[in-house]
């Protein structure tokens, strides 16, 4: 039977095991990351593509922006569309960061290129398949094909359904907090004529229409859908046809072929703590958050950062304990960031009037929240991963925020 010995073992390379990978062999810690997929399913996959101000810095100060910096955009403003009028938050301006936009997929190549550079590139097509701790014995994690990794500590970056989670003791995950929103989201990427210029948000008696930038020639489109509902009942035209309708108004390009569409269940989940003796979870299988407020991935990484930093320095109160204390407060944060967004951007289940009234009361809460002010302002950090940011107005790296080209 195969096996090796390492100080930590990483289960999945997604942002979050990649990054910690990335940080760990820079400060000449031993690792391994064990991934399912091919490299090539995995530098394939599209997801997010808003990255925080305070991740890009992050990645930056580790020789690992470059690729970000060089093909990404950085873009700092968000369109809201309710009873047809458009409302602009111009939030790099207000809050002093903005995001880039950056495919997922882009980033998740570069990170394994730098592991590459580093000489301890991710083994792919490794699933984990189980995670065996016997107190005075190595951790061991068992893979499919009967590899066993033995380390000190295993991060489980395998999102909701890895392995990890399932591993750690029953009275943690009982600790768990979840919600299921009484709604779905059909997640849309198609090819469009010229570049969406920038992030929209439309709130419709019809249901929520959200218009994303992704690269050139391709754009992630969302539509709130009833909970349950699956991509097969909508085909491309009923797509095109929701957009057109629920985002009249806004400058929608010509929509081409539809590359993905998926039905993403709203749920926001939060495990807590964030890990237990020996094993440790980061990114999604820590936290589930819908996309709304594009905070996944950003949270995913700035786990890493602060696993890293864990790991670096030992505490008396051991590893688990240590990080959830770095980590909880933020992601608490951010659900409830995520969680207003949505409130804003839905409607309650009531019909006629009740609607009518709903959609003027949303639009006079995004008036207010567009008005320069202290409101503003908050908005505008959480939402741009700025909060930690000194008062003073400062760019990353100077840049200027501004629409796709
Ligand atoms: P990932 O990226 O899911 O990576 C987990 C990795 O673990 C592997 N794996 C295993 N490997 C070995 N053995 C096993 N048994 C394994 N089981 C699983 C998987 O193959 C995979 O490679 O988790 P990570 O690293 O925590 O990163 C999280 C982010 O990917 C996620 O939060 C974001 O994509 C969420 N998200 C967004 N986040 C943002 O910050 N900004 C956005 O604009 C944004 N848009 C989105 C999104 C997620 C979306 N979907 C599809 C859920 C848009 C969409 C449509």
């Amino acid at each position: 039977m195969p096996s090796l010995r390492t100080r930590v073992a990483i289960i999945g390379a997604g942002p979050a095991g990649l990054v910690l990978a990335n940080l760990l062999a820079r400060a000449g810690t031993d690792c391994v990351v064990l991934e399912r997929h091919s490299r090539a399913a995995v530098e394939r996959r599209p997801r997010a593509g808003l990255v925080e101000h305070r991740v890009v810095r992050l990645l930056a100060a580790h020789g690992l922006a470059d690729g970000l910096i060089a093909g990404g955009v950085p873009h700092g403003w968000c369109d809201f569309l309710c009873r047809g009028r458009l409302l602009r938050l111009d939030y790099a301006a207000l809050g002093g960061a903005g995001h880039w936009v950056y495919p997922q997929q882009l980033l998740v190549r570069d990170l394994i290129a730098a592991l590459e550079a580093a000489g301890t590139p991710p083994l792919f097509a490794r699933a984990a398949v189980g995670i065996d701790d016997t107190p005075g014995a190595p951790l061991t994690v068992r893979c499919a094909d009967g590899l066993t990794v033995a380390c000190d500590l295993a991060v489980g970056c395998d999102g909701p359904l890895g392995p990890s989670r399932t591993a750690l003791p029953a009275a943690v995950r009982a600790g768990r907090s979840a919600r299921r929103h009484p709604y779905d989201w059909l997640a849309v990427l198609a090819e469009v004529d010229r570049p969406v210029p920038g992030v929209v948000y439309g709130v419709h008696a019809a249901g929520f229409a959200g218009m994303m930038p992704r690269s050139p020639r391709l754009a992630r489109f969302y539509l709130q859908c009833p909970p349950g509902d699956t991509a097969a009942t909508w085909p491309p035209g009923r797509i095109t046809a929701a957009l057109r309708h629920r985002l009249d108004g806004a400058d929608l390009p010509r929509i081409g072929a539809v590359t993905e569409a998926r039905v993403l269940r709203m749920r926001s989940e939060i495990t807590a703590p964030m890990g237990h003796g020996r094993l440790l979870l980061a990114g999604d299988a820590a936290h589930v958050l819908t996309p709304c407020g594009a905070k996944g991935m950003n949270l995913a990484i700035a786990d890493a950062a602060a696993l890293a930093a864990v790991i670096a320095s030992p505490t008396a109160a051991g590893p688990a304990a240590a990080y959830s204390a770095r980590r909880l407060p933020d992601v608490r944060r951010t659900q409830a960031f995520s969680g207003r967004l949505l409130r804003l951007l839905h409607l309650p289940a009531a019909h006629g009037a009740d609607r009518d009234r709903a959609l003027g009361r949303r639009l006079a809460a995004i008036e207010h929240l567009v008005t320069p002010g202290p409101r503003a302002t908050a908005f505008a950090r959480a939402y741009a991963g700025a909060a930690d940011l000194p008062e003073t107005t400062e760019s990353t790296h100077n840049v200027r925020y501004r629409p796709m080209p």
